[in-house]
């Protein structure tokens, strides 16, 4: 496409974690900040977060840091923020989450997380909105992510390269969480490709097989966050119940409206975690 910049991520020889390494130095450029402590990807309703964490540093358009793309989804935000912590560390927070299912590849779902780990972060807090296949949970619950399962059928990984995921989902940070709010429930997440719904069929499997939460992002990103030696922690907003779980059929606004319902809140919570993390 005529007048498109090529992302060095879309050419098969290009070195990820290069890229990840250039796209640190560039964001330490622009933010002034040379080292991030912890990152968080904030997904679907999670965007309130930022402001509440501590001071906004500095907010660069992630289109100008080398390998991120635009986001396609209305309602994420497409910027790198520096915050600065009550306690004096920098938290990296990435609004621009590449999909899977936009069909760039897993270098690009996966550059974030690279970059964050790059920056110097040890954490990295995964954040979605998502289905939920528990039936008690109403829309606006908040879940743990207490490991996955990947129905993509792909890795970020490349090569032989043969990565342990025990525990993947850090135990130890989960623990945090709960200090924070003891009633924080947990689950198993499954990533779908997307961008379609499931079926209520697909959804009865992703239960079957020990699924709790079901959506189109994390996994990867938690995956290419182990590759970086980063500790995970996982949170889910269930904005929705899962196709068939409620007999209500699923819409991208409601999910949209689900998010604004529980944002103050949630950005609460998350706000109050990372103090601890
Ligand atoms: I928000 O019900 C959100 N994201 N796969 N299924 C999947 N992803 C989601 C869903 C859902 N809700």
């Amino acid at each position: 496409m005529v007048g498109v910049t090529q992302n060095p991520l879309d050419d098969p020889n290009a070195d990820s974690k290069a890229v990840a390494r250039a796209a640190a130095e560039q964001l330490a450029i622009a933010t002034g900040v040379a080292r991030h402590e912890l990152a968080f990807t904030l997904g679907s309703g999670w965007a309130k977060a930022a402001d509440l964490m501590g001071e906004t540093v500095a907010e660069v358009p992630a289109t100008e840091i080398i390998g991120f793309s635009a986001p396609a989804v209305v309602g994420h935000v497409g910027t790198l923020r520096s915050v600065r912590l009550p306690d004096g560390r920098h938290a990296l927070i990435i609004g621009a989450r590449t999909h899977y299912y936009e069909g760039h590849g897993v270098r690009r779902v996966a550059h974030g997380v690279r970059t964050a780990a790059a920056a110097g972060a040890k954490i990295m807090v995964l954040t979605n909105g998502a289905g939920g296949i528990k039936s008690h949970w109403t829309p606006g619950t908040v879940s743990l992510i207490s490991d996955h399962i990947n129905l993509t059928a792909d890795s970020p990984l490349e090569g032989a390269t043969f990565i342990d995921l025990t525990d993947l989902y850090a135990s130890r940070l989960r623990d945090v969480a709960r200090t924070v709010d003891p009633g924080l429930d947990e689950g198993v997440y499954v990533q779908f490709r997307g961008p379609h719904y499931e079926t209520p069929a697909e959804v009865q499997m992703a239960k079957a097989i020990g699924g709790h939460i079901v959506g189109m992002s994390t996994a990867l990103e938690a995956i290419a966050a182990r590759e970086a030696g980063m500790e995970v922690l996982g949170l889910s907003l269930v904005t929705n119940l899962a196709a068939g779980i409620s007999d209500a059929p699923l819409s991208h606004e409601e999910v949209i409206a689900a998010g604004r319902e529980a944002e103050a809140r949630i950005g609460r919570l998350l706000a109050d975690i990372a103090v601890r993390l």
